[in-house]
């Protein structure tokens, strides 16, 4: 007979989703995140269902915007996963709560899929899995059944590739969040903005990484269909993942990058 974790993960597979697999919650709750999702964490959690969607469409693609925001705003493709999956799971396990996250979420992610085992965490504080390396996101549905979880971690290799080639001079000037910063930039958010290529995000310490060479491309039709790795003044941006911030902050980096 099948336990748990197996009809779960049976379940997650039929809803469209090909990774996942779970983790307890209690070693979570000393690192749960301040969010206003946190009030839909069902009261007596004791599981987390992790899920990962590959994201990667082209080996080498020449781009001005970063893998993650050359793919429809995964918040939307996500959440027509999660939310099929939680709702086959209420049906399947009547009387038990099931909520789904992705991003906007009290689950520290990272962390909760590598304890669930699909991944190691990498010096550049990224999951990454084996079959497509860190170019995943990360769901999850939390729930108060009872799953028995082997809660292993695993390392990276150290080799410290990422923090060589990170332009960040402090722990606080990452790329990614100058590109996303809603605020006028100053002088050194400036200077490491400029001596880089990225418009929107960043992926100069995932690019680097050993365990993200030969990994496979994604399977999920909405990302390979709506791919656009170069962001070009005026277009549309509605579904976009620099959308969220408003279309200031996306033309300001690109005035800022052309010299306007
Ligand atoms: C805020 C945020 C950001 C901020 C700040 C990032 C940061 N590191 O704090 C900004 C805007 C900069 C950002 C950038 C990016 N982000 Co972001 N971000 C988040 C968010 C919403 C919260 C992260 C957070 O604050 N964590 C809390 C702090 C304390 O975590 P931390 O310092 O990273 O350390 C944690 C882990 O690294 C881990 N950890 C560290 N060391 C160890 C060691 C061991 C042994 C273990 C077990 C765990 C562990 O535990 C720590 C505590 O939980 C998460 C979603 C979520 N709910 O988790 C996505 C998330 C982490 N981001 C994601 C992505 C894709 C990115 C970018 C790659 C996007 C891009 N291309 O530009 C970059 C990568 C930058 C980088 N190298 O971190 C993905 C990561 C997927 C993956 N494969 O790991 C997530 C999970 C979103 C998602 N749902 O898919 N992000």
């Amino acid at each position: 007979m099948k336990n748990n974790k197996d009809k779960i993960i049976d379940i997650i597979n039929q809803s469209g989703i090909k990774d996942a697999s779970c983790c307890a919650f209690l070693p979570l709750l000393p690192y749960l995140l301040e969010c206003r999702a946190k009030n839909r964490l069902p009261k007596n959690a004791k599981t987390v269902i992790t899920c990962v969607f590959p994201y990667k469409v082209k080996e080498n693609p020449p781009k001005n915007i970063s893998r993650y925001a050359a793919v429809p705003d995964y918040h939307k493709v996500l959440e027509n996963y999660l939310a099929l999956a939680t709702d086959n799971l209420r049906n399947a396990f009547l009387g038990y709560e099931f909520e789904w996250f992705a991003d906007n979420s009290p689950i520290p992610e990272v962390r909760a899929a590598a304890l669930s085992g699909l991944g190691v965490v990498g010096d550049n504080g990224l999951l990454i899995t084996k079959e497509y390396g860190s170019f995943v996101f990360i769901g999850e549905i939390v729930t108060d059944l009872y799953v028995e979880c082997l809660d292993e971690l695993g390392e990276c290799l150290h080799c410290k590739m990422c923090k060589t080639a990170c332009p960040k001079t402090e722990n606080t000037l990452c790329l990614s969040a100058i590109t996303q910063k809603k605020q006028n930039l100053n002088d050194k958010e400036l200077q490491i903005f400029l001596s880089n290529d990225y418009l929107w995000g960043c992926d100069i310490c995932a690019e680097v990484c050993p365990l993200n060479k030969d990994k496979k491309t994604t399977y999920i039709e909405e990302f390979i269909l709506g791919y656009r790795d170069f962001y070009e003044k005026g277009e549309d941006i509605s579904g976009r993942a620099y959308e969220w911030r408003g279309e200031k902050v996306i033309l300001r980096n690109f005035d800022l990058k052309n010299g306007f």
